[in-house]
This record gives C-alpha cells, structure tokens and sequence, in this order.
C-alpha cells in the first residue's frame, strides 16, 4: 500500500520508464492539467491522482486501473521554465526526474488504438482536452475539476465540477475533503497529510496573491483546512508565498523566447484561425527594456508567425509596482492576414471590457510605439481583475467570428 506522495510518484515514475503495457480488462487512468503547466495545474493533477490512488471516493471505487499516472502537461525540455515547480518539489524532496512529463507518458504507451482506448482521463484545471493528448485520448474524459470556462464538453463526466473558484486545487481539496479533514495521532500518517496539505496550499497562494486577489470564500475555507493540516510554526502562509513568488519571478537569465513561453496557452479554432497567449510574471516594462525594442519586437514576431503560426498573438503581464501596487498590462499584434479583421475587432472591445489606457509619457516604455497600421498594441489594462481566464474567451470569440 502506497503511503507517501514521494512514493507514490516514484512509483508512478518506474512504471511509466518500464512502460505502460495494458493487458485485457486493465485501464490506466491519466491525470493532468492545461498547457500552462503552472503551479494550479501541476499540484492539483498531483494530488488528485495520489488521493485517488489512496483514498478514492465512491465515483472511483468500481473503477479499478493498474495505474494512475499525474503528468505535467508539457515536454520535458520545459520543466526547467518552471523555477517556482522545481521549488516546491523541494520542499517536498522529491526529484524533478520523478515528475512525469507528457511525452514521457505518450512514448510509454503503444500507440496501438487498443492502448489508447484503455486510457482513462481525469482533466484538472482546464475542460478541454487538447493538441496530442487530446487527438488521442480526447474521447476518453472521465472527469473533470476546473475553474475556466465551460467549454460545455463531457456532459457525462463524474465527477464534473466547474466553477469559477480562486484555484482549481480549491475544488480538489472540497473532493477529498475528508482526506484534509483528518485527525490522527499516526506520526507517519500526520506528515503524509502535513505534506499533501503544503503542497496543495501552494498554487491557492500563488493564484490570489495570497488571498488578496481573486480567492472567493471557498479559498478561503480550502487554505483554513490546509493550514492546520501543515506541521510547521507560525505564520508559514506569507512567508511560504514569497518564497513561491520569488521562485516564480526567478528569470532573469531566461531569453525572451523561454519568457514567452514559460506560461503559454494556445487555441486553434475551427475554421482555421489561432491564438496565442504568454503570461509573464515580469512587467512589459522590464521585458522589453531586458532585450531592447528591437529585439523584444523581433522575437514577439518570430515566436507568432514563425514558431506558433500564429494569426493573433497576446502577451499579458501581471506584476506588482513599486508605487502602484499590482498592474497589468496587454499587448496584441496581428500575426498573420487572416487574422487582421477579428484582432482589431478585439481590440475594440478589449479596450472596454478590459480598461485598456495608453501608457502615458511619464510611465513610456523606452521608444516602444503602438503601431495601429501594423497591428501592435499594448495598453495598460485597468480592470486587474482579468486575466487569461478572461482575456482567451473574448478573444476567442472574435477568432471564431
Ligand atoms: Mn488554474
């Protein structure tokens, strides 16, 4: 019997290197969260995937896998974009070679269609299956914790719980309630909870600014639980968040195509058109005064129309100033012809829906220009409190249009 998340992942971890091999009436049950690979998304898929292998509530009880497997929904090559991941781990001891990335899991299964079709997949964090692991296993939803969107998919999903809460972790920790709730005078049994509890604490932090932007009552609650679950003396939340944040801001040496990419999502629309969108811990301000204008245009244009293909592409910003406090900014460009027409609609509604003002003098960033006949804009974004979660939908809209 499993005890320990460390052993439990380390576990994971052999049998995805051995390979996944699925014999008759075995199933393999995947748990992952969205492209972002943020915090959110890598803490809940963990910690659901372990309390589901521990403690499985009713709706898991008569569905037995040989393996449940969190990934993190990216290439390995990527992990090390995620400072504030490889700090957590830490904490935790537990390897960042154990964590499992998403082309370890797809070169550990045949790609026969009957190895395919025994997947099971439980989406944490996002509703939507995508790109390969969604041309394969898109079919195979079974469940469903998030807090985006409704994209109205996987009607049958059990459990399916999509509601606009802080962090997706929130409505993992309200599933395994009983779990956190726990007393026990087991000493191995309080740190395997003590641990589970810091972990998941983590992203609830990070995703409200710790608790001062975006939590509803239900963060609250969720990090009320956690916090007495924790073993630590006092005070730990402030402190264990700036270390999060600090980790997470660590980029310095990152190049701009790893800052435009460290925290991207990406969506292709039905009739052909896409978008693209970086969020960045570090102001616009500091990134493009990092590369210089030249540069900083250049690559924003390399990654959209060369890499990505791109026909809109969005870089957001979230970042506290020093006088200000916290601030966002939103740049956008046309990447490509096609998407020329629907851009400059969303920027129009945009500027609306999301308080867009054009930097003043005084707060200019070095001769970088909004160039309305080329497509490129960026404004400072008022309304703090949208992010992607608000943003990709508009912006959606005028692509599909
Ligand atoms: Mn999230």
């Amino acid at each position: 019997m499993v005890k320990t998340i460390q052993e439990f992942l380390s576990l994971a971890r052999e049998a995805v290197r051995k390979g996944l091999k699925i014999t008759a009436n075995q199933r393999v049950l995947l748990v992952t969260g969205n492209e972002s690979a943020d915090l959110d998304s890598f803490t809940s898929s963990l910690v659901f995937a372990y309390l589901t292998a521990t403690h499985p509530t009713p709706a898991f009880q008569n569905r037995t896998y040989s393996h449940i497997i969190p990934i993190v929904n990216i290439p390995r090559e990527e992990v090390s974009l995620r400072p504030e991941l490889h700090y957590l781990l830490s904490t935790l001891s537990i390897p960042e070679s154990d964590v499992i990335c998403k082309d370890e899991f797809l070169s550990s299964l045949s790609s026969t269609e009957a190895d395919c079709e025994s997947v099971d997949v439980m989406l944490l964090d996002h509703n939507n299956l995508l790109s390969d692991l969604g041309a394969k296993f898109g079919k195979n939803v079974i469940g469903i914790l998030d807090h985006h969107a409704d994209e109205e998919l996987h009607k049958d999903a059990d459990p399916r719980v999509i509601e606009p809460v802080g962090s997706c972790t929130t409505l993992v920790i309200e599933y395994y309630k009983d779990f956190f709730s726990t007393e026990t005078a087991d000493r191995e049994e309080a740190k395997s909870i003590s641990d589970i509890s810091g972990l998941a604490l983590a992203p609830i932090l990070v995703d409200t600014a710790n608790l001062t932007s975006k939590a509803v009552k239900r963060d609250f609650e969720a990090v009320k639980l956690l916090s007495t679950a924790v073993l630590d003396g006092a005070d730990p939340l402030e402190s264990y968040y700036s270390a999060l944040m600090s980790a997470k801001r660590s980029i310095d040496d990152f190049s701009l195509r790893d800052i435009l990419r460290k925290d991207y999502k990406e969506w292709h629309e039905d009739n052909g058109r896409s978008v693209g969108i970086s969020s960045s811990v570090r102001s616009l301000k500091w990134t493009v005064e990092k590369f210089g204008v030249k540069a900083f245009k250049a690559g924003i244009e390399k990654w959209a129309k060369e890499e990505r293909k791109l026909d809109a592409y969005v870089f957001m910003d979230s970042f506290v100033d020093e006088k200000e406090g916290y601030r966002r900014d939103l740049l956008v460009t046309i990447s490509s012809e096609k998407g020329d027409d629907c851009v400059r609609r969303f920027v129009k509604a945009a500027k609306v829906e999301f308080k867009l003002k054009e930097f003043t003098e005084e707060d200019c960033i070095a001769d970088l220009k909004v160039d309305e006949k080329a497509g490129f804009w960026f404004y400072r974004q008022d309304n703090l409190k949208a992010s992607r979660k608000q943003v990709a939908p508009l912006v959606r809209k005028y692509m599909q249009s």
